[in-house]
């Protein structure tokens, strides 16, 4: 049972086949199932473990980003960094709240957030030393979103999926500001195309590992295609994702950091793909363990951000209840 009185908090139904069975049929007809609605357990604990990581991610995401607000090479620049950055943040709002219509708190799934109980994207724990890593982000790393929540547009939980729509919409803006930001920086002096290549070099691979683990080691993804909550396995979306991206650094200059990149024909039933290299899965599990660059700061910044906020929430919680009791 999750935190009382909040929309969707669990009711005990019983899980006989008949209930399971009935379940799958409403899936297996595309049907959005709704916050009332009676859900399997695991079904609604598979929600809330990747809604709070999707919004935990958005929010952490602003931090490597912020970080460049100041020191933005234009007005111009600086306009679309705070915008994209903003954005970020209001995704993290929409998805704590469709999180939240399936019964857990916001302040719990903070706490799991800040106690490393809940996860949160791994490519947030790398670190943006230079302008260009604006741009490899907005590229790569929204990029690589947009082809991992499209999909989830059509998510069988209707909230998760109406929430990603706009999320998918700003996400496309923001995939093309960095592209813009890359473009530009590869047309600009020698300095500049070489800081464009070393951002390029440094999140390839970590945009990459975004995806999660191979197909063969995910633990969620073959329940979660049956409930039509992902429609496509990790390394179905990361296939999708090198062959949409290599042709754009090709177009603009900048070669990928993989020396196995290779057209492959016979890939994607004769239409044609890219071969690439083994993924570093060391790597990736190590920063999903807490332990890559910037693991420590991002959860010290978040929890400084919740410790100072909390005379907000205690002062909007204080109003809530005051009209609350005028009104009754
Ligand atoms: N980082 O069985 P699997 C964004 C975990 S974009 C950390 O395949 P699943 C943004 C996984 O949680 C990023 N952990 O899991 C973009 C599981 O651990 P638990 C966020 C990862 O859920 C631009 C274990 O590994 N996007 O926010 O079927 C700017 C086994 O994995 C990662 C979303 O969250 C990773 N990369 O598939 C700002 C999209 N990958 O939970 C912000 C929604 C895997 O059992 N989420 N793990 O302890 C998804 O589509 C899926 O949850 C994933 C993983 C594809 C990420």
């Amino acid at each position: 049972m999750y935190s009382q009185g909040l929309i969707g908090a669990e009711t005990e139904t019983e899980e006989t086949a008949e209930f399971l069975d009935a379940f799958q049929s409403r899936i297996d007809a595309e049907e959005k199932i709704e916050p009332n609605d009676p859900m399997p357990h695991a079904y609604r604990k598979t929600l809330i473990r990747m809604i709070g990581q999707h919004a935990h991610s958005e929010i952490v995401g602003m931090l490597p980003e912020g970080n460049w607000i100041t020191r933005a090479p234009s007005l111009r620049r600086k306009v679309a960094l705070l915008a994209k950055v903003q954005d970020e943040g209001g995704h993290g709002l929409y998805l704590y709240s469709a999180a939240e219509t399936l019964g857990v708190s916001r302040e719990q799934m903070t706490e799991e957030l800040l106690s490393g109980t809940a996860k949160y994207s791994s490519i947030f724990n790398y670190p943006t030393p230079t302008w260009a890593d604006i741009g490899a982000i907005g590229w790569l790393v929204d990029g690589a979103a947009i082809m991992n929540q499209v999909p989830l547009c059509r998510c069988s939980y209707g909230p998760y999926a109406r929430a990603m729509i706009r999320v998918c919409k700003e996400e496309s803006f923001h995939q093309r500001q960095g592209y813009e930001l890359m473009k530009s920086l590869t047309e600009g002096n020698e300095d500049q195309k070489a800081m464009a290549q070393d951002a390029l070099n440094r999140w390839w691979w970590p945009s990459l590992m975004m995806f999660g683990p191979s197909d063969t080691a995910s633990q969620h993804s073959d329940q979660s295609m049956k409930w039509k909550i992902k429609r496509f396995t990790n390394d179905e979306l990361r296939q999708k994702f090198v062959d949409a991206t290599v042709p754009q650094a090709a177009l603009i200059g900048l070669t990928m950091p993989d020396p196995d990149l290779t057209w492959n024909q016979g890939k994607n039933n004769g239409d044609g793909g890219y071969d690439f290299g083994e993924i570093d899965w060391d790597e990736f599990w190590r920063v999903v363990k807490g332990h890559g660059m910037m693991n420590k700061d991002r959860i010290k910044a978040r929890k400084k951000a919740w410790d100072e906020g909390k005379w907000v929430r205690d002062a909007a919680l204080a109003y809530a209840a005051k009209q609350n009791s005028k009104a009754a």
